[in-house]
């Protein structure tokens, strides 16, 4: 059975560019209740070992600077299916390819800079979740 707990960030782009409350407002519209949130920023230790997965992938280097260069947004989510559910409301990952009315459709940058990110399994959404929070943070 798919988990009720994914793990997303709204991406520096979107906190510059002002989105935090229509990209909550989203969230919350679309059923998801949310967990854990806070304002923070990553450094680029942090950044590295997040995005670790993609050390080999030659964006490595571009996606940590990005995902280090200012405040995000940090949450854990429920919902049913989250994970899957939750990619489904943020779209593709290149924000030219998504779906009208997803989240990357709307507010996305760029394939780079593409608003937030979402979990891509129940494993990596509890790895995800307790890197950002301790567990009294998450109610
Ligand atoms: P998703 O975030 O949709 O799961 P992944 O896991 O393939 O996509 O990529 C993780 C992050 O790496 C993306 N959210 C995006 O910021 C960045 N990224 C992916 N592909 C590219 C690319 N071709 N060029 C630059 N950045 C990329």
């Amino acid at each position: 059975m798919s988990g009720k707990i994914t793990f997303t960030m709204i991406k520096p782009d979107a906190v510059a560019d002002g989105h935090i409350g229509a990209i909550l407002g989203k969230i919350s519209e679309a059923g998801f209740k949310i967990k854990a949130l806070k304002l923070t920023q990553l450094t680029v230790a942090d950044a590295k070992k997040f995005y670790e997965v993609h050390a080999e992938r030659p964006f490595y280097g571009e996606l940590v600077d990005f995902m280090s260069s200012g405040p995000i947004v940090a949450a854990v989510l429920e919902n049913e299916n989250a994970v899957e559910s939750f990619r489904t409301l943020i779209g593709a990952t290149n924000p030219a390819d998504a779906a009208e009315g997803t989240i990357r459709k709307m507010f996305a940058r760029s394939i780079g800079e593409n608003a937030v990110h979402g979990s891509d399994s129940d494993e990596n959404a509890l790895l995800e979740a307790s890197f950002h929070f301790a567990g009294k943070e998450i109610f």
